[in-house]
């Protein structure tokens, strides 16, 4: 089945504030598989719902998986909640929704996420290093802030116009 596209920015439905999951149904499941399929094909260590166009808050991760093992082991959190951060670290960052761009983000070092599985067991996880940065930016994208909101405006400022340019070149053909 062909894959679902991303949602780029500067849409609008990567602003938006996402709903609970409420009941685990099968659509939920078809959603989750879905984003997976396209976090693999990407390839990613994440996707958020919003970032295929759906207001909910759920996610996929798997930061272990790398291109040469392809060994796979996605995670499906569904209605996170951070509970505790600790520390800071910074790390250069990158996201599906935003094209062409790398920056350095300044984080909690260690969260512990509260959360539900797809099957509705309560997980409760306690990160740190590249898998507590990747909670935190996937979790943000449920609240509507990508990794551009928490760099400088300068930088933020010079990104946006990039883009502007490569979308006005895209759509000139
Ligand atoms: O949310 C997303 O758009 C996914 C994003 C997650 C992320 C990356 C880096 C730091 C924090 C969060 C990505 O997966 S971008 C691609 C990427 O970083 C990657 C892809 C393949 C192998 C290793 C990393
Ligand atoms: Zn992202």
């Amino acid at each position: 089945m062909a894959l679902r596209e991303i949602v780029q920015f500067p849409d609008p439905r990567l602003k938006r504030i996402s709903k609970p999951v409420g009941e685990i149904t099968d659509e939920i499941r078809e959603l989750a598989r879905d984003m997976c399929d396209v976090m693999y094909a990407e390839p990613g260590i994440g996707l958020a719902a919003p970032q295929l166009g759906e207001a909910l808050r759920l996610f996929v991760i798997d930061t272990e998986w790398t291109e040469e093992e392809n060994d796979r082991c996605p995670q499906v959190i569904i209605n996170p909640e951070i509970v505790h951060k600790e520390g800071k670290i910074v790390w250069e960052e990158a996201c599906l929704s935003v094209p062409d761009y790398t920056a350095e983000v300044e984080r909690a070092a260690q969260v512990t996420l509260r959360a539900l599985d797809l099957e509705g067991k309560e997980i409760v996880e306690e990160a740190e290093g590249l898998r507590a940065v990747c909670l935190q930016h996937e979790y943000d994208h449920l609240d509507g802030v990508l990794f551009i909101d928490r760099i400088s405006r300068l930088k933020r400022s010079l990104y946006v116009a990039k883009r502007k340019k490569q979308l006005a070149e895209e759509s000139e053909g």
